[in-house]
């Protein structure tokens, strides 16, 4: 691109789309083209949002490839490996899933899973199909009525064997399972992980980025395949996992997707006339919320994750202190978190390169500006607070992200994620889901902003 010249949003919008058509694999989107070569649940639901407004259908088909993975307990997993197995490690056999009894026939994925954005994508799509009429609706909303109850199982499963007390809050049992996988926040759990022997291994992760130090260490890996091994001994049954694995948090920032995803499928449970279903999901979306806000740091208007193991919380600076904003629920909550984001400590720190939130905040010390979930920007995160705020009125919060994360992503390279001072691109090159997210910010209208 020619620094010089601005870049019109059809140069962006064409860009992006092709990255989306590199990552195809037909009835599935690669998180990334060599990183990543197969379907990750979280990214799924992103990438289906960004194909909403583009090709209904295919954004359908995203989804329907997804829940064709879901578990018979309801879990939808966090992989689903695609017959490109040639990259990624660990791969579907050092998994060992094809043991676990809930695992469906034909099916090659992995045995945990990640946040459920996929009611927000799922509502995305039916709007998009409203919006165009004919076939896009007709596919939209049969979609809609036939997924359904898939979608209503994972949120149960989640709410019961991910919550047994009903404290409102997610438990996870990897650091995989957040999405944000070696972030600050894991480094008191993982520290006390003493690994057993894990078989030798080769990691690929390293060989696809310009430098090796950006990704997770050697160390955290040992203890990422350890956690992997003590679910694979108990062939992922969920009651025996909880009891053996060596990870246990309750991880505020999914309980928040949780909240508000659950809301989002009550209403969509309405549209279906299926009013019980939709009074248990918004059950579901008051405890989660509740939950989430039970959290906050009074000192410094952080939410918190819980290390059940330990007894512990964690209040490490990261942008999953902003779960409040995700969950939506009390106003004045959500205002102090707006003020907070904005604040120096965040988007207002001075040096960045693009007001938006890095994954961990410059002024902790835990904050690495070049590695993965220690630091970085990462552009589908923007897109979601966006989405929250939007929803809540924000527009002021809204246009100040979507105006940023469009200068960001002018670069046409679609980084996995961004460093916070210079605004180069890390990590993989041509991530699907940052392609989305451009997409969607492109697809939204520029909103008033004089709004909260
Ligand atoms: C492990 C695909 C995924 C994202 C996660 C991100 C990274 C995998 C990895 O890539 O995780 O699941 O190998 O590092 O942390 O959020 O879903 O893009």
């Amino acid at each position: 691109m020619n620094p010089t010249r601005s870049l019109s949003s059809e140069e962006l919008r064409s860009a992006a789309i092709d990255v989306l058509k590199i990552n195809d694999l037909g009835t599935m989107t690669s998180a990334a083209p060599n990183l990543y070569p197969h379907m990750w649940s979280w990214d799924a639901a992103f990438v289906a949002i960004g194909l909403a407004r583009t090709n209904v259908p295919r954004a359908v088909t995203e989804l329907r490839s997804l829940l064709g993975a879901q578990w018979s307990t309801g879990m939808i997993p966090h992989i689903v490996f695609s017959d490109n197995d040639t990259g990624y490690f660990p791969g579907f056999d050092r998994w060992g899933t094809a043991d676990a009894a809930a695992l469906p026939a034909g099916i090659r994925s992995s045995g945990i899973c990640q946040p459920p954005v996929h009611a927000i994508a799922l509502r995305h799509i039916v709007d998009r199909g409203r919006e165009n009429g004919g076939a896009d609706q007709e596919a939209a909303e049969e979609f809609l009525a036939e997924s359904f109850d898939g979608w209503l199982a994972w949120h149960r499963w989640l709410a019961t064997v991910r919550d047994p007390d009903g404290v409102g809050l997610v438990e996870i049992h990897h650091g995989w399972e957040s999405g944000f996988d070696n972030s600050p926040r894991w480094d008191g759990p993982y520290s006390r992980i003493a690994p057993g022997a894990v078989p030798a291994y080769t990691r690929r992760d390293v060989l696809h980025v310009a430098d090796a130090s950006e990704r997770p260490d050697d160390a955290e890996y040992t203890k990422y395949l350890w956690l992997v091994q003590q679910m694979a001994e108990v062939k992922f049954d969920d009651a025996a996992v909880q009891d053996v694995v060596d990870f246990r948090v309750r991880d505020v920032f999914f309980s928040a997707i949780m909240a508000a995803s659950s809301e989002v499928l009550a209403g969509l449970a309405m549209e279906l006339g299926r009013e019980q279903d939709a009074l248990e999901l918004q059950g579901m979306a008051a405890r989660f919320r509740a939950g989430v806000a039970s959290t906050v740091d009074p000192e410094t208007g952080l939410a918190r994750d819980y290390d059940v193991l330990a007894k512990e919380w964690i209040g490490t600076e990261t942008v999953s202190g902003f779960a409040p904003l995700v969950a939506g629920g009390d106003p004045a909550l959500l205002a102090a978190q707006r003020d907070l984001l904005r604040g120096p400590r965040w988007m207002g720190f001075p040096e960045l390169r693009f007001p938006l939130p890095p994954s961990t905040s410059p002024t902790s010390d835990a904050f690495r500006p070049r590695t993965y979930w220690r630091g970085p920007v990462w552009p589908f995160l923007n897109l979601l607070l966006g989405w929250a705020s939007a929803r809540d009125g924000a527009t002021g919060l809204f246009a100040e992200l979507r105006s940023a994360s469009l200068q960001q992503l002018s670069d046409l390279q679609f980084g996995e994620y961004y460093e916070p001072f210079t605004g180069e691109p890390l990590g993989s090159l041509a991530q699907a889901w940052t392609a989305a997210a451009a997409l969607e910010w492109m697809g939204t209208a520029r909103e008033d902003a004089s709004g909260k």
